[in-house]
């Protein structure tokens, strides 16, 4: 039997000596591996890099770690689990705490919404939601209903049907013909009429009424669901316009179309509530979750629904699977541990109602960035900010890649950066003194790209 002895604490930190063999996702590889930005260790609200450096995180790993970083109590529960049960699959067999957690995430979830099918990323969550409807109509003897619509610049992860749904032009171009039968809402952003909004736009609620265009081209007979994310985050943070949400409901609930709410960043606390649709107070079918529901611990995502689509497939006979589908790792223990403790803190701390105390303050910092060199729109919602750069002419997306470099290596904080959109979106535990900083110093970079 060969042993593999663990490295040593030094060299497990260290810098790796080859870069070449990691193909890094959504990243320019060739300029990453000249200028590497290595992260090593983590706590509550920094990274610190190899070196030690300290850098402030006001992404939360990218809207995933919304109870900061390597929190006590989810260490230990993950600890504990890995120790206790390693993994069992939920094909046929189950574990308690799958169980536990699904009451947990119905409790949070509004209205009905009380059942929950696990996966293990949000792209899956997306991909899972759509199944679930085209099959739900099936089941209830309407299979024609299997029209999906999404909308412009929307953003539903990376597997075929989320990418089909989306609307991000770059994840779409280059893969081909995608889902057919596939139409898009179009954007709610117009920065004509919305430039430098606190919160939800007023101008831009009536293009929700665009639906009613796309059931008279269609037919809503032969419509299944629409996705939207109540705020797209991916794109730039495009916080809804007011009574947007509330249109499409009333137009899906018309022509019995369901209506699916992408809360993979929204969920858990990010806007001040557990759930985006409890903000806005509109009900959907479905809610798609991930990243936050374990503080981005372990990999986990997954789709809560409403009573009746989950009624709708309880029919047959009991022995028989009612839907097929489902991920070798749906429900896995660790990540099932990791979400209990998460919700505890989220709980204990209230840190759902934190970020919505926070957020007029954190919006007022985060608009005092108007005026600086480049600087053309900035929309804020929750605990989420953006700041649209004029791009360089003839080089778009090289001023927000300066701005990355400035920040990581020079200001020592993480942003997020989208082509040459700045979107911050810290853990909710940040302090108002921390605020201050993430304006500072993303204010630097920005001068930095100047
Ligand atoms: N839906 C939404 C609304 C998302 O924001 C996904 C699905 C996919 O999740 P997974 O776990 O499959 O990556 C996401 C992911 C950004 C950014 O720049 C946002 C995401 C991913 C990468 C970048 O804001 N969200």
């Amino acid at each position: 039997m060969t042993t593999v002895a663990s490295p040593a604490p030094a060299a497990r930190a260290g810098i790796p000596n080859d870069l070449a063999a990691l193909w890094l996702p959504f990243t320019p590889n060739r300029a990453f591996k000249k200028r590497p930005r290595l992260i090593a260790r983590s706590q509550d609200m920094h990274y610190f890099t190899p070196e030690g450096r300290e850098i402030l995180d006001a992404t939360a790993a990218l809207w995933c770690c919304n109870a900061g970083h390597n929190r006590a109590p989810i260490v230990a529960a993950i600890q504990r689990q890995a120790a206790e049960l390693d993994f069992t699959p939920t094909f046929q067999f189950a574990h308690p705490l799958a169980f536990q957690l699904s009451s947990r995430l119905a409790d949070l979830a509004p209205a009905d919404l009380d059942h929950v099918f696990f996966t293990n990323s949000g792209s899956e969550a997306a991909d899972t939601a759509l199944k679930i409807a085209i099959a739900y109509h099936n089941v209830r003897g309407q299979g024609s209903r299997q029209r999906l619509i999404g909308r412009e610049r929307g953003y539903h992860g990376v597997g075929f049907g989320g990418i089909s749904v989306g609307g991000m032009v770059n994840n779409r171009k280059f893969f081909g013909m995608l889902l057919a039968g596939v139409d898009h809402l179009p954007a709610t952003y117009d920065r004509e009429h919305q430039a430098f909004t606190k919160g939800e736009p007023e101008w831009g609620g009536h293009l929700a009424d665009a639906l009613e265009g796309i059931v008279g081209l269609h037919d809503a007979s032969t419509i299944a669901a629409v996705i939207v994310e109540p705020m797209a985050g991916s794109t730039g943070v495009l916080p809804a316009p007011k009574g947007y949400l509330q249109r499409l409901r009333e137009i899906c609930d018309k022509y019995g179309i369901l209506l699916i709410f992408d809360e993979v960043i929204t969920g858990f606390g990010r806007l001040g509530a557990a759930f985006a649709a409890e903000r806005y107070g509109v009900v959907p079918d479905m809610i798609t979750f991930a990243k936050g529901v374990t503080s981005g611990t372990v990999p986990m995502g997954g789709v809560i629904v409403r009573k009746a689509v989950y009624d709708a497939f309880m029919q047959g006979p009991e022995h028989a699977i009612e839907l097929f589908h489902g991920y070798t790792y749906s429900g896995h223990p660790l990540a099932c541990a990791a979400a209990l403790a998460t919700l505890d803190v989220y709980r204990d701390e209230r840190l759902f109602e934190r970020a919505k105390s926070l957020e007029e303050k954190w919006c007022d910092a985060v608009m005092s960035l108007k005026g600086l060199p480049n600087v053309v729109d900035i929309r804020c919602v929750g605990l989420t900010g953006a700041i649209d750069l004029a791009p360089i002419p003839g080089s778009p997306t090289l001023r927000g890649y300066h701005v990355l470099e400035h920040s990581f290596h020079e200001a020592g904080i993480m942003l997020r950066i989208s082509g040459d959109t700045i979107e911050l979106m810290p853990p909710l535990i940040i302090s108002e003194n921390q605020i201050g900083e993430v304006i500072e110093k993303t204010a630097a970079s920005i001068k930095a790209a100047a």
